[in-house]
């Protein structure tokens, strides 16, 4: 630990004797754009990951960009200007919105011309993820997913009667392996979709009552949420999580459960990088973590860090 305090001291003198570099765009959250023409948006319609950007631009004309609708409810997200006003002309040739929020749609409109409407859609964090039950398989029959997201098992059309029972065919009573402790559907014609909503990590085998000696079983892994650079799970980013993170890397700490949160620049892998970037954020003017930062989230970027169980 006075190792990993000591290293702290060092990279903190680091980070604020040398120009920070700025962050790699690339890593960050995606930003859109949206052009501004005489009579026309272009795109009008857009669906965005929440946590991203979308910069509206001035090409020419003078508009009024208002969130919402034209004549939109007053006190619903519909109300014109409730999330964001801006001018657009050619001294005001831009106007950035962040959408923290997902699972929105969010409207908006030129009050200068109210015929011009377009829409955002905002991804949420949550996801519904799809199992085919056909032929004695599930495919895919391992799936990762975050807390919060759904699995829905989809029926095979003429496919025999099967089960989605969640554990193994001899797990320990009282356990998560028990059969049938969480779900025990049956996937037939007359019943072809079950939808199961994972709110704890875990990792839950499951298996067809009458096709599991045929190898028909499958396995959820559900990943916990987490805040990029909190490497100690407490819900904040301070100097403790840098800690943590030299700790980890320096200092043969025990694995910590979510690794995913020490990444802290998101480059798919846990090194010094990860404490410089955090103390860079900390305490000389660097760029926050990459989502999801601020708010627990998932990071659904196709690397090998996990979090959780
Ligand atoms: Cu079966």
């Amino acid at each position: 630990m006075n190792h990993s305090r000591g290293l702290v001291s060092l990279l903190l003198a680091l980070v604020t004797a040398l120009a920070v570099p700025a962050g790699d765009d690339n890593l960050a959250a995606a930003e859109w754009e949206i052009l501004f023409f005489d009579s026309a948006f272009l795109p009008s319609t857009l669906t965005i990951d929440h946590g991203d950007t979308v910069r509206f631009t001035w090409v020419a004309g003078s508009h009024q960009l208002m969130s919402g609708l034209p004549g939109g409810t007053p006190g619903t997200p519909d109300e014109p200007g409730a999330l964001f006003s801006a001018t657009l002309d050619a001294a005001n040739p831009d106007y950035v919105h962040l959408f923290g929020e997902g699972d929105v749609i969010i409207g908006f409109f030129d009050a200068n011309n109210p015929a011009q409407v377009g829409a955002i859609t905002v991804l949420g964090s949550a996801l519904t993820f799809h199992v085919l039950v056909v032929d004695n398989e599930y495919i895919p029959p391992v799936i990762s997913i975050f807390r919060g997201d759904t699995v829905r098992w989809t029926h095979e059309p003429m496919e025999m009667l099967h089960t989605v029972t969640s554990g193994t065919p001899n797990g320990a009573a009282g356990t998560i392996e028990e059969p049938g402790a969480l779900f025990d559907e049956l996937s037939t014609d007359s019943t072809p979709v079950f939808e199961y909503l994972f709110d704890a990590p875990m990792v839950l085998p499951y298996f067809c009552t009458p096709h599991w000696p045929f190898g028909m079983d499958g396995t959820v892994v559900v990943q916990e949420l987490f805040i990029r650079g909190d490497s100690n799970s407490d819900s904040a980013v301070g100097i403790a999580d840098a800690v943590t993170t030299l700790d980890y890397l320096f200092q043969s700490a025990g694995t910590p459960t979510c690794l995913d949160a020490l990444d802290a620049n998101d480059d798919g892998g846990v090194d010094l990088g990860d404490a410089i970037w955090t103390l860079a954020y900390l305490f000389s003017g660097g760029d926050a973590p990459p989502a999801p930062f601020d708010e627990p989230g998932a990071d659904r970027t196709d690397d090998t860090l996990t979090c959780g169980p």
